[in-house]
């Protein structure tokens, strides 16, 4: 059984798992490079580390095609073992990112990811990560806008089985957090295995 993570590169994915699991995963390592999906063991569970999508330097269009590719195929075949998905975002790039790709015509990869995740009912968590790094009175409308660009109606907080706004760095946010994914596992029937995220 799985919790699947995914996001772009550099949004913070292995530090959320750090965050929620206490292992020691590396974070920080430079993306670009062509990276395998990586598997923490965690009690019953595995946390389930997919490559970052989207732009990174040094990586080609195609090599950026065949990383989504693997994804949505990975996704696709393991549904069964997936328990639901947890998607990071980084909230300071995440407005630009989708706005420049709206202009050029495309559904940007993030908004597309979580539409195929919500379609293959992997119930996605979006972690808002990187809060530390906006101001508290600039952080309400930022949310509502990034709700916004994910077809969810703001104000955000219609959305808190959804969105929490997270700082893998701070540990604000991470008892609300691990609260949601307590929340996904009751839904599942799997209150035993709540205790991992206490
Ligand atoms: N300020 C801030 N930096 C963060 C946060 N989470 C991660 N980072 C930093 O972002 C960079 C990428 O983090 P990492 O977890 O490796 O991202 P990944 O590529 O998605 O796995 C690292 O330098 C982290 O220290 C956060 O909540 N706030
Ligand atoms: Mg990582």
């Amino acid at each position: 059984m799985e919790i699947v993570l995914v996001g772009r590169s550099n949004v913070g994915k292995s530090s959320v798992i750090r965050s929620l699991t206490g292992k020691r995963v590396r974070v920080g390592r430079r993306p670009g490079v062509t990276r395998k999906i990586l598997r923490y063991p965690y009690g019953e569970l595995e946390i389930v580390d997919m490559p970052g999508f989207g732009f990174m330097a040094g990586v080609s269009r195609t090599k950026q095609e065949a990383i989504k590719t693997e994804i949505v195929r990975y996704l696709e075949s393991n549904r069964r073992n997936i328990l639901f998905a947890i998607q990071v975002l980084d909230v300071r790039a995440f407005g630009e990112i989708v706005e420049r790709w709206r202009c050029r015509g495309y559904v940007p990869i993030d908004v597309e990811m979580f539409h195929f995740l919500q379609e293959l009912k992997l119930r996605p968590i979006v972690a808002a990560n990187k809060i530390d790094l906006i101001y508290p009175e600039e952080r309400d409308e930022l949310l509502d806008d990034i709700c916004d660009k994910l077809g969810l109606l703001p104000p955000w907080r219609q959305w808190l089985d959804v969105i929490v706004p997270i700082s893998a760095k701070t540990g604000e946010g991470i008892p609300e957090l691990k609260k949601l994914v307590r929340q996904r596992l009751g839904e599942l029937g799997l209150d035993r295995l709540r205790r991992y995220f206490k």
